[in-house]
């Protein structure tokens, strides 16, 4: 007697569960792709390394009177990332970006001290930024570019500093 019931018992419970596991199969199947490229995403979030500060640049001016510098952009730095400069001299900055795919921005504004300096820069291209810097002070430059759900390229230590004396 205990046998009938039991057997009773289990065999819509079997049906079920195979019906549940096809429809899991199934969802798992169309999931698959996706999932794929999270993991993947996720992956180069977990290797890509964050940078700190490096060593002071101090920019000298040439026969012109100009402060050229060159700043090489990656991901997710500068370099160099601490650049001194002489207030109400011109400064020149190239800035080169040595990434392979990333594009790459230079923003520094202070608008109390008249800056406002905006590139952005494909990646493997270069480009030309000129300003003059009439207060003295510590600016903090940085890249504003951030994809969807992942730490800004800034986040990730793509900062730096212009000292202006
Ligand atoms: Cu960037």
């Amino acid at each position: 007697m205990g046998r009938v019931r039991i057997g009773r018992m289990l065999r819509p419970l079997t049906g079920k569960s195979t019906l549940s596991l096809m429809r899991y199969c199934r969802l798992m199947q169309t999931l698959r792709v996706p999932t794929l490229i999270l993991v993947l995403l996720l992956f180069i979030t977990l290797i890509s390394e964050d940078r700190g500060y490096g060593v002071m640049s101090t920019v000298k001016a040439d026969d012109q009177g100009i402060q050229r510098a060159t700043i090489i952009m990656d991901s997710y730095s500068y370099s160099p990332n601490e650049l001194s400069v002489e207030a109400g001299k011109p400064v020149e900055l190239t800035l080169r970006n040595a990434a392979t795919f990333t594009p790459h921005t230079f923003h520094l504004t202070d608008p109390a001290s008249g800056l406002h300096v905006h590139a952005e820069v494909s990646a493997g291209e270069s480009q030309t930024v000129s300003f003059t810097p009439n207060q003295r002070g510590t600016f903090t430059f940085y890249c504003e570019k951030k994809l969807l759900f992942f730490k800004s390229h800034r986040e990730r230590g793509q900062e730096g500093r212009l000292k202006v004396r």
